[in-house]
C-alpha cells in the first residue's frame, strides 16, 4: 500500500503558494499604500523600547487605519456564500427563441460566475441551516452581462415584492436579542407564515429535504419568475429557467445537518472548493420550459405568480446548455464579497414579465449594492466589469477608477465628436419588448393569484412517503420551537388547508389540536401530483465524487482498503482513512499507512458513507473505541451504506446495526438495506458496497432505536 497523503493533508503547493502573490513581482518590497519601503513592520515607532507610540508613524497609522475599514456591510439577505468561475456552453443554436448572443453557438465558451448561498444567516453562520439556497449566476457575454440570479427552489413565499422587508424581518433573529442565528425555527417567522396564506406553498419546500441540501454540486436551480425570451424578429415566449446538476439532486437528513454545523461550519463551501481543487467539477445543465405569450392562464394557475410552478409534466425541461465550474476564486472578498448580482442585468432577447416580485427586485438589487459598495461605482470592480468595452457618460463618485478622457460628458454632443454613439437594435441595442399595458392605478392583488394551497398539495402529495415524513418532522421541529401556542395553532390551520392528515401528524407533536379553520380558495392543481419535485426522483443513482470514511487501527486489513479504493477509483468516488489518532498504522500486511483524519478532526456526518475492513487486531482495538460504534450507529441512522468484512463484523455486531441486520458470517456475501457484509470474500463485498453506495441512502431503515 502505498504510503501516499491526499491533496488536502498536504496542503497547497509550493506554485500555488507563489501564485497566490502573483500580483506582485518576485522579491517585490513591502511598501506603504504610497509606495515607500518599508524596514520595519513588527513594532511601532516609539519613544525607546518601553515608551509611548508615536503618531508621527505613519507606516503604523496607515496599517491599522486600512485593516480598521476592512469590512463592508454583509448583504441584508444572502450574506453568507461561496463562489466558483465556469464556462457556459449552449448544445444548440437558439435562434428561434431568442436573440441572445451567447445561447446562438455550441463553439462559444461564455464564461461566468456563480454564487451560491444561504439566505438568512449572517455571513459567519453555518452552511447547512435549513434554508432556501441562492443559485447566482453572471454570464459573461458578448453582449454584456446577463444575470441569472435565482434559487434551488422554484417558488417564493409572497407575491409581491412589497412584502419582502416584513418577510425577512421575520425570518431574521428576532430584533430583541438577535436570536436564533440562520433559522426560521423561531417565533416572528411562523406568525408571519400563519398570517400570510401565500406561504404556504414555499414553506413546504423549505420544510422538505430541499432545504438542506448534499452540497452545491447536488441543487437544481431557478429562476423562480416567468421571463420573455425575444427572438430577432421580435416574437416573444414565456420561459422558466432551471439548472439541473448533472450528478442529480441530494439532500442530507436534518440531524446530520444540524452536526455539521458545529463539527464544519464550512461544509457547503469546502466541498464546492475541494472538488474544483481536486478536478471533480461541478456541472449543471440549462433547461428551458417555453411557454407561449397567450398561454399564461392556461394552466390553471398565473404564470406571473411566484408562488406557483409550472409542473414539468406538463411542459417539459428541454435541456440547452451546459454550465461547467472549473476555476476557485483568487481571492474570497474581491471575488465572491464584492461580485453584484441583478435580476435588471439582461442582454438582447432576455426580457421581464409583470411578475409583481420581479418588478420590486429589479429595483432592490442595484439599490441594495449602492450602499453595500460604497457608491454608483461598483460595476468597475474587476468582478462584475463585463468583457465588452463599456462607454458611457457616467461619471465620478465615490471611488471612480476610471478617468473619463473626453470632452463631453453628455448626449449629444458635439465637442465630445458624438461619442460614444447609439446603436440600433440590428448593431446590438437592447430594445425592450413592446408589450402592450393598460389598466388603473390601483394597490391590488389579481384575482388568479388568490389560490394559495392547491399547488402546495400538490407539492406534499409528489413526495414519496419518507419525504413525507422528514416534512411533517421539520414541521414539528420548527413549531416545537415556537414559544405562542397561538401562532402554533394558526399554522397548524394554514397545514389543514394543504392537507389535513398532515396538520394532524404535527399537531401530535406540538400540543396543540388543530384548529377549526375556514377552508382557503382552491382551484384544482393543474396535476394531483408531479413526480419531478420529489427528491427520490431528481436523484441519479451513481458513486461519483462521493467519499467513504474507512475505519482504521492498527492490524487493518490493507489488502481490502486496497481493493476498495481501486474500486471506488474506477467510479470517480475516493476513500479516507479514519483513525483514533492521526498516528500512522500498521496494516496487517506490515505496510505504514497515514490517516487522513482522526475521530477527532472527522465524524460519519463528513462521509457518504463507511466501510469498515476486517483485521483481528484493529477490529478488538476499535471495540473499545465508543467514537468507532458512534461513526458507525450514526451513518447507519443516516442511511448511508455501511460495508463490513471479515472480523469487523463483530464491530457492526457490537452496533445498532448487528441488532437490526442478519450479519453474514459465512463466504456468502448480504447486502441487506444498504449494510453490506461477507467473509472471505472482500472482492465481492466491495463490489456490492459500491452498488449500494450507488443508491446514496437506505430510507426503508427505521432510524429511530439508533442510539447516535
Ligand atoms: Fe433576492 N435579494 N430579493 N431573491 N436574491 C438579494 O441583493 C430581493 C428573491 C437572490 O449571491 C439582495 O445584492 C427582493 C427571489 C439571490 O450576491 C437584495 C426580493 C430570488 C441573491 C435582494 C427578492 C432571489 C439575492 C441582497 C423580493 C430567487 C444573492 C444583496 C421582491 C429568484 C445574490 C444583494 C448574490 C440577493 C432583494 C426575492 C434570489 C436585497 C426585494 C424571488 C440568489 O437586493
Amino acid at each position: 500500500m502505498a504510503k501516499k497523503k491526499t491533496a488536502a493533508r498536504r496542503g497547497p503547493s509550493k506554485q500555488a503558494q507563489l501564485d497566490q502573490f502573483k500580483d506582485q513581482p518576485e522579491g517585490a518590497f513591502l511598501t506603504t499604500d504610497q509606495g515607500v519601503r518599508v524596514e520595519y513592520t513588527d513594532d511601532s515607532l516609539k519613544a525607546g523600547a518601553r515608551g509611548p507610540t508615536l503618531l508621527e508613524d505613519f507606516h503604523l497609522r496607515e496599517k491599522i487605519t486600512h485593516f480598521d475599514h476592512e469590512r463592508i456591510p454583509e448583504r441584508v439577505v444572502h450574506a453568507r456564500g461561496a463562489g466558483a468561475h465556469g464556462v457556459f456552453q449552449v448544445y444548440e443554436p437558439l435562434t428561434k427563441l431568442t436573440r441572445a448572443a451567447f445561447l446562438q453557438d455550441p463553439a462559444v465558451r461564455t464564461p461566468v460566475f456563480v454564487r451560491f448561498s444561504t439566505v438568512v444567516g449572517s455571513r459567519g453562520s453555518a452552511d447547512t441551516a435549513r434554508d432556501v439556497r441562492g443559485f447566482a449566476v453572471k454570464f459573461y457575454t458578448s453582449e454584456g452581462n446577463f444575470d441569472l440570479v435565482g434559487n434551488n427552489i422554484p417558488v417564493f413565499f409572497i407575491q409581491d415584492g412589497i412584502k419582502f422587508p416584513d418577510l425577512i424581518h421575520a425570518v431574521k433573529p428576532e430584533p430583541a436579542n438577535e436570536i436564533p442565528q440562520a433559522a426560521s425555527a423561531h417565533d416572528t417567522f411562523w406568525d408571519f407564515v400563519s398570517l400570510t396564506p401565500e406561504t404556504a406553498h414555499m414553506v413546504l419546500w423549505v420544510m422538505s429535504d430541499r432545504a438542506i441540501p448534499r452540497s452545491y454540486r447536488h441543487m437544481e436551480g431557478f429562476g423562480v419568475h416567468t421571463f420573455r425570451l425575444v427572438n430577432a424578429q421580435g416574437k416573444a415566449a414565456l420561459v422558466k429557467w432551471h439548472w439541473k446538476p448533472v450528478l442529480g439532486a441530494h439532500s442530507l437528513v436534518w440531524d446530520e445537518a444540524a452536526k455539521l454545523m458545529g463539527k464544519d461550519a464550512d461544509f457547503h463551501r469546502r466541498d464546492l472548493f475541494d472538488s474544483i481543487e481536486r478536478g471533480d467539477l461541478p456541472e449543471y445543465e440549462l433547461g428551458l420550459q417555453v411557454v407561449k405569450e397567450e398561454d399564461v392562464l392556461r394552466y390553471g394557475f398565473d404564470l406571473l405568480d411566484a408562488t406557483k410552478l409550472l409542473p414539468e409534466e406538463l411542459v417539459p425541461v428541454r435541456l440547452v446548455g451546459k454550465l461547467t465550474l472549473d476555476r476557485n476564486p483568487t481571492n474570497y472578498f474581491a471575488e465572491v464579497e464584492q461580485v453584484a448580482f441583478c435580476v435588471g442585468n439582461v442582454v438582447p432577447g432576455i426580457d421581464f414579465t409583470n411578475d409583481p416580485l420581479l418588478q420590486a427586485r429589479l429595483f432592490s438589487y442595484l439599490d441594495t449594492q449602492l450602499m453595500r459598495l460604497g457608491g454608483p461605482n461598483f460595476a468597475e470592480l474587476p468582478i462584475n466589469r463585463p468583457i465588452v468595452p463599456v462607454a458611457n457618460h457616467q461619471s465620478d463618485g465615490h471611488m471612480r477608477t476610471t478617468v473619463n478622457r473626453g470632452a463631453a460628458l453628455y448626449h449629444p454632443n458635439s465637442v465630445g465628436l458624438g461619442q460614444p454613439v447609439l446603436a440600433k437594435a440590428s448593431e446590438g441595442a437592447y430594445v425592450h419588448h413592446a408589450e402592450r399595458v393598460e389598466g388603473h392605478k390601483i394597490r391590488a392583488r389579481s384575482e388568479s393569484f388568490q389560490d394559495h394551497f392547491s399547488q402546495a398539495t400538490m407539492f406534499f402529495h409528489s413526495l414519496t412517503d419518507v419525504e413525507q415524513l422528514h416534512v411533517v418532522d421539520a414541521l414539528r421541529f420548527e413549531l416545537g420551537k415556537v414559544v405562542r401556542k397561538e401562532v402554533r395553532a394558526r399554522v397548524l390551520g394554514l397545514l389543514a388547508n394543504i392537507d389535513p392528515e398532515l396538520a394532524e401528524a404535527v399537531s401530535q407533536d406540538i400540543g396543540v389540536p388543530v384548529p377549526k379553520t375556514k377552508a382557503g380558495k382552491k382551484v384544482a392543481p393543474p396535476i394531483e401530483q408531479s413526480p419531478a419535485l420529489s427528491l427520490l426522483n431528481a436523484g441519479k443513482p451513481g458513486i461519483r465524487t462521493r467519499c467513504v470514511a474507512v475505519l482504521v487501527a492498527d492490524g487493518v486489513d490493507g489488502d481490502a482498503i486496497d481493493e476498495l479504493k481501486r474500486a471506488l477509483a474506477k467510479g470517480g468516488a475516493r476513500a479516507e482513512l479514519v483513525n483514533r489518532t492521526l498516528a500512522s498504522v500498521t496494516t496487517a500486511q506490515g505496510h505504514d499507512l497515514e490517516p487522513d483524519k482522526s475521530h477527532l478532526t472527522a465524524a460519519s456526518v463528513f462521509y457518504d458513507a463507511v466501510f469498515i475492513p476486517g483485521g483481528k487486531k484493529a477490529i478488538e482495538a476499535q471495540l473499545g473505541q465508543g467514537d468507532a460504534i458512534h461513526f458507525v450507529n450514526e451513518a447507519f441512522r443516516h442511511a448511508k451504506t455501511i460495508g463490513a468484512t471479515d472480523e469487523a463484523l463483530d464491530l457492526l455486531e457490537a452496533t445498532a446495526v448487528g441488532e437490526t441486520i442478519g450479519l453474514a458470517k459465512t463466504g456468502k456475501v448480504v447486502s441487506e438495506l444498504g449494510v453490506v457484509t461477507g467473509q472471505d470474500a472482500t472482492a465481492r463485498v466491495v463490489k456490492a458496497f459500491c452498488d449500494a453506495l450507488a443508491l446514496h441512502r437506505h430510507w426503508e431503515r427505521d432510524p429511530d432505536p439508533v442510539p447516535a
